[in-house]
């Protein structure tokens, strides 16, 4: 490889012989303007650990409710009782939503002050009498630790509360950036990191597993993105517990906090700093809903091995005018997989492989 960025070279030589890289690394990576020299190092560790595969899951995203006691400044998907955009989904507007082809449901949504924890162990009881098979992934920190303090009871009586209605992973929002300067500005009501760590640590004591996720391109500084994944970095050395890190592009909405989402340039290379700095993740995932199909394609030869799946119905992002699909179809996941010169391959919530589709012999050809 010939970096065009001198100061690339020493990074490569450190990737290539398997040292962890630094802080300081991981400012030189952000620095470098060599977009396809980083790209390439962090495509080096992704075929290291993947080869050309490249996964994806049949899932629905569930959103019970969007009624939510906080107003995080940066949310457009929240609301108020009585709003004309606010809802609840019953127990039947849940199951007609279910398919029994589906292999992961992602159930995320408001903390809903007319719900008791019963009422969200509920969605987990109704899909599970339902479709047994389907594995839940469901509520965030945030959720995690405002029913603890709904319901006076520890984090860890939640998580067990919830793993014996069959939880087997826990989404990887409320994370949004663990800076506490951010946290007093956008969000000054939600947790920090030290909550956040606590319910993930706890989870993974339980043998429940977790993601991780970022949410940049707001009013956050390179340092704070670092600061986030070493964070990251350093819980799961302790743990081992994270499945997958993914960085959400910021989806500006009408929320005023930017005028407009980060570019395409910037979405790479966070994926590929991602992978390089985080030597102890398995899977490093590009999120189409936010990044869009083409963006979610490239970033599978930067560093990404993962494209969530066809979500079905996303809201969150959507309420902030995100402008890609709300779902998509299993063959256009296998299409954006091919386009990038992967192999796609299906797997469940929990990254078991469920098929793969074999190779075709022109990567453009779905
Ligand atoms: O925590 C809210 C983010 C998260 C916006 O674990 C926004 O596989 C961008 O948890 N623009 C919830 N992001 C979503 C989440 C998630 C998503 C995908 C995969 C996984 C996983 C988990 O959505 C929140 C917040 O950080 N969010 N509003 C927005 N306007
Ligand atoms: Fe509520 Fe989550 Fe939106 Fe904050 S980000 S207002 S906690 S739904």
């Amino acid at each position: 490889m010939n970096f065009s960025d001198p100061h690339l070279i020493p990074l490569w030589k450190k990737v290539e012989s398997g040292d962890r890289l630094s802080l300081a690394d991981g400012r030189a990576l952000f620095a470098s303007q060599d977009l396809l020299g980083l790209g390439w190092m962090a495509n080096h560790i992704r075929e290291q650990r993947h080869g050309r595969q490249a996964t994806f899951v049949f899932n629905r995203q569930i959103n019970p409710t969007n009624i939510c006691v906080l107003s995080c400044k940066f949310c457009d998907y929240a609301t108020k009782e009585g709003k004309p955009n606010a809802y609840v989904l019953s127990e039947k507007d849940i199951l007609d939503r279910l398919s029994p082809e589906l292999r992961e449901v992602h159930i995320v949504g408001g903390l809903y002050s007319k719900w008791s924890f019963d009422d969200y162990l509920n969605v987990l009881r109704v899909i599970r009498r339902a479709y047994p098979h389907i594995q839940l992934k469901a509520y965030t920190a945030v959720e995690i630790d405002y029913f603890s303090r709904k319901e006076k009871i520890s984090i860890r009586e939640v998580l067990q509360r919830l793993q014996n209605e069959g939880l087997v992973c826990l989404p990887g929002g409320g994370a949004e950036i663990f800076s506490e300067r951010i946290r007093k500005a956008l969000f000054p009501f939600k947790i920090g990191w030290s909550k956040w760590s606590e319910v993930h640590r706890t989870a993974h004591e339980l043998g429940i597993r977790s993601n991780a996720t970022m949410l940049y391109g707001h009013i956050e500084t390179l340092e704070e993105r670092l600061d986030h994944i070493l964070k990251l970095r350093d819980l799961q050395d302790q743990t081992k517990g994270f499945l997958s890190f993914i960085p959400l592009a910021f989806q500006p909405g009408l929320t005023g906090i930017v005028e407009r989402q980060t570019s395409s340039v910037d979405d790479l290379k966070t994926i590929a700093v991602s992978r390089l700095l985080l030597d102890n993740f398995d899977h490093i995932k590009s999120y189409w809903v936010t990044v869009g199909e083409e963006t979610c394609s490239m970033a599978l030869r930067f560093g990404a091995d993962d494209v969530d799946g066809t979500i079905l119905e996303e809201r969150i992002m959507h309420a902030a005018k995100a402008e890609t699909p709300v779902g998509m179809a299993r063959d256009r996941l296998v299409r954006i997989i091919r386009e990038a010169g992967c192999i796609p391959v299906e797997r469940d919530a929990l990254y078991n492989v469920v098929q793969i589709f074999e190779e075709k012999p022109h990567a453009l050809i779905a």
